[in-house]
């Protein structure tokens, strides 16, 4: 019997506990979670119990510990959930590209639009670089859905990695209620929609913690 245990922050927060946790539930994964609140006097060594890095998510398994989101998924695609990627090379390769660039960019969207999931924003945040953040993201969502989603209503048509990387995107989205296109409005309706996700942002909801993200 495997044993993953998943440390992830308050999920109203951590946009990166998310995409793992998003993808291990899609996959149909049993895990346990340990919930570690961010930004109070005891957090940082809570989470250095855990992660070398001394951030959230942290996959453990057995006596492995794996770090970084995106290593996270690709630990339980390899070992337990194959089809958290596409199955052709050709899409396989291009949801890689997508989800690493997601992971390494779109800061200006990142900074000026923090994650708040149970909350709404409309407008808040939006500026050029924003904008450019947003037509790039809508740009990456419209070519893999035009290219590689047959089959369904996500990037690669089923869910993969990809969609969960981009999962906390559209949680922004809906939060700053950004003006999107058909295709892309769609998209973010069709990941928004997954049981998933509403599980997730139910359980942000009931959470009692509050941090000051937005500046007024
Ligand atoms: N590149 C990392 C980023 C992880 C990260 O920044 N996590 C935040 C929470 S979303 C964190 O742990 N912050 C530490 C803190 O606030 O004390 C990943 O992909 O996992």
């Amino acid at each position: 019997m495997t044993q993953l245990t998943l440390v992830i922050g308050n999920k109203n927060y951590s946009s990166w506990s998310w995409r793992p946790w998003l993808a291990m539930k899609q996959a149909g994964l049993d895990f346990a979670e340990i919930r570690i609140p961010l930004d109070t006097p005891t957090s940082h060594q809570e989470i250095r119990r855990y992660s070398p890095s001394g951030r959230v998510p942290v996959l453990l398994h057995n006596d492995l510990t794996i770090w970084e989101s995106l290593a996270i998924c690709e630990y339980v695609a390899e070992g337990f959930a194959p089809n958290l990627w596409p199955k052709d090379t050709a899409a396989r390769a291009v949801a890689r590209s997508v989800s690493t660039e997601m992971h390494a960019g779109f800061v200006s969207l990142r900074q000026n639009m923090p994650m708040d999931c149970r909350s709404r924003h409309p407008g808040l945040g939006m500026n050029a670089s924003v904008q450019a953040d947003v037509d790039r993201i809508t740009a990456i969502w419209r070519e893999c859905r035009e290219k590689f989603g047959d089959g369904g209503d996500l990037l690669f048509g089923h869910f993969t990695i990809a969609d969960a990387m981009f999962a906390p995107v559209v949680s922004r989205f809906v939060t700053y209620e950004v003006h999107l296109d058909s295709v892309a409005q769609a998209y973010a309706e069709a990941v928004w929609a997954l049981p998933a996700m509403q599980e997730w942002v139910l359980a942000a909801n009931n959470e009692v913690e509050s941090i000051e993200t937005i500046q007024h």
